[in-house]
């Protein structure tokens, strides 16, 4: 179900000028409508009872964290790069991205934390064509915890209303175990795997409200911990 502020009529110079924002539509159809616009995420603005389209992001229904991606931008649409002090701590959002350091620098882009002594953790891709890193496949997503303790968090916030699929796995990555866990809204753990050699699959159903948080993260170890992530999230019918 939709929903819409109130919306904000002002007469002008060019005509009547109608602002409202819209929330949580997987419907692609409209009506020009100022007042019950059906499709629907974001701001519209109307003049004279003609709406001009918002972003069209409201009709997505896949994502998919390796190719929706950015090395530019944190947050990034749904998603947001970061770490947590333990998995009960607050998601600290990560403020800086530049060549990984580790044997690969070129091959891979880190988004971290510029408050923390050490570089790790990260969340990484590998934007190589060619260069296998540290287990981490080219054009793969890579969680790195912190030497602390820090847990490495990829958070999808979903802008849409209902429930969703999250199917995917942790990879096994470079040499050391590592730990494997999904978290709705920071409490919630609906996946674990502790100490984990090899790979770590999930196919989760969820139900999710607008905003509520589904973090991917990865910790417990530290060392050679390179620990690629595929997940792709999907609305259901
Ligand atoms: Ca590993």
């Amino acid at each position: 179900m939709p929903y819409f502020t109130r919306p904000e009529t002002i007469t002008t110079a060019i005509g009547v000028l109608c602002v409202f924002a819209a929330f949580g539509c997987t419907s692609d159809s409209r009506s020009d409508d100022c007042a019950s616009d059906a499709d629907c995420w974001g701001v519209h603005v109307c003049i004279n009872g003609v709406c001009v389209d918002p972003p069209n992001t409201g009709s997505e229904t896949t994502w998919d964290v390796a190719s929706d991606f950015s090395t530019t931008a944190n947050p990034n649409g749904p998603y947001s790069y970061g770490l947590k002090p333990s998995l009960e701590g607050v998601f600290l959002q990560h403020d800086t991205v530049d060549p990984g350091i580790s044997g690969c620098a070129l091959s891979i882009l880190d988004w971290h934390s510029s408050a923390l002594p050490s570089r790790e953790p990260v969340v990484a891709k590998n934007i190589s064509s060619d260069t296998t890193c540290n287990g981490v496949l080219p054009g793969a997503v890579n969680l790195h915890p912190g030497p602390d303790g820090e847990l490495s968090v990829l958070r999808w916030a979903s802008p849409v209303n209902g429930q969703i699929s999250i199917e995917g796995h942790f990879g096994a990555g470079d040499t050391s175990p590592m730990s494997y866990f999904i978290y709705k809204n920071d409490s919630l753990e609906i996946y674990s795997l502790h100490g984990a050699s090899g790979d770590g699959s999930f196919s989760i159903v969820e139900s999710v409200p607008v905003g509520t948080t589904i973090d991917f993260l990865v910790g417990e170890y530290f060392a050679y911990g390179s620990t690629p992530l595929q997940a792709a999230i999907q609305i259901m019918p």
